[in-house]
């Protein structure tokens, strides 16, 4: 097992410049490092080509999805290199960039299971269609696509389908809804663990659910989409949509620690770090701490598979 890298410098899904230095900034910070020193093989297989597009042209090719053919074109070629990496039996740990990377990631990476669960960490919904996206941010809107609804060629990304089921999508930590978006996600099997229901029952209560659903759904792979703005606005300057009530960067280990004790986790996105409108570097920190811990967690779980095979 390899720990694969893949960078995605884009920022068309969010339209807001800076975040697709994410990849190189944390490069700089040796990333690699990180998953080595950990005891980890890693490759860093590079940056997926982002083309260069004008501002103006952004409705250029589709009036309620800014960028839209770049992000395709993006996404797919993404896709394929997800499904190669998971294939070879690696875990490719996908580096925005925007969220609007997750379309590609995981469609990629779907193909290799019958039953894959995703979770995912935001304080957005990004389940908006391009009809009632009030931003048309495609960043807003990629787990609707992964789930069968809004543009079908987008749905059909990589392969025809949508990608992953209503019910094997965990969501956690929404607070900043768009009214259509959450009558839309309502409307759908989509486990909604929002900050009303976190604030009330807390995170265990949450996690011990999803890892009960995932047995009982015998969902066969995880893959994690961590939106760094699922923590609070005061600990992630360098992110482009900082919500406030959020959470703390235990919280983030937390549940990292109880999703990726299953073993089943198989592919990750780490996205949304945006380095110019960074403070002092307070988020490059939070985040070269977040990736050391994920990368102490991919070490012990490959510990406990090398200990069974023996
Ligand atoms: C907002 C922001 N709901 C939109 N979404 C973000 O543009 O549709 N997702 N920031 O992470
Ligand atoms: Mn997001
Ligand atoms: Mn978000
Ligand atoms: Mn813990």
């Amino acid at each position: 097992m390899r720990i694969n890298l893949i960078g995605v410098p884009i920022y068309y899904g969010c339209d807001r410049e800076g975040v697709q230095y994410g990849p190189k900034k944390l490069r700089e910070n040796n990333i690699s490092d990180i998953f080595r020193e950990a005891g980890l093989n890693v490759i860093d297989l590079g940056d997926i080509q982002v083309d260069k597009i004008k501002n103006e042209d952004r409705f250029k090719d589709d009036k309620n999805i800014k960028y839209y053919s770049s992000i395709y074109k993006v996404n797919n070629n993404l896709a394929q290199v997800t499904y190669d990496s998971v294939k070879s039996g690696n875990i490719p740990i996908i580096l925005g960039g925007d969220h609007s990377i997750a379309l590609g990631s995981i469609s990629g990476v779907s193909r290799n299971f019958k039953n894959l669960g995703v979770v995912w960490v935001d304080a957005h919904g990004d389940f908006n269609t391009e009809e009632i996206s009030e931003s048309k941010n495609y960043h807003g809107m990629p787990l609707a696509s992964l789930a069968g609804f809004g543009k079908k060629n987008l749905v059909d990304l990589y392969y025809e389908g949508k990608k992953i089921k209503e019910e094997n999508i965990f969501h956690i930590g929404a607070r900043d809804l768009n009214i259509k978006e959450e009558e839309l996600i309502r409307s759908t099997k989509v486990n909604l663990y929002d900050k009303v229901m976190i604030d009330n029952k807390g995170f265990d209560f949450v996690l011990e659910d999803i890892v009960k659903k995932c047995i009982e759904q015998k969902i066969d792979a995880i893959h994690i989409s961590l939106d760094i703005d699922f923590m609070d606005k005061d600990l992630v300057p360098g992110t482009g949509t900082r919500v406030e009530g959020g959470y703390t960067l235990e919280d983030t280990k937390h549940i990292l620690d109880r999703i990726m004790s299953t073993n089943i986790v198989k592919s990750m996105d780490f996205v949304e770090f945006n380095p110019i409108i960074d403070e002092e570097n307070t988020t490059l920190d939070v985040c070269i701490d977040l990736l050391n811990h994920i990368a102490l967690l991919f070490s012990l779980e490959k510990r406990l598979s090398n200990e069974v095979q023996c």
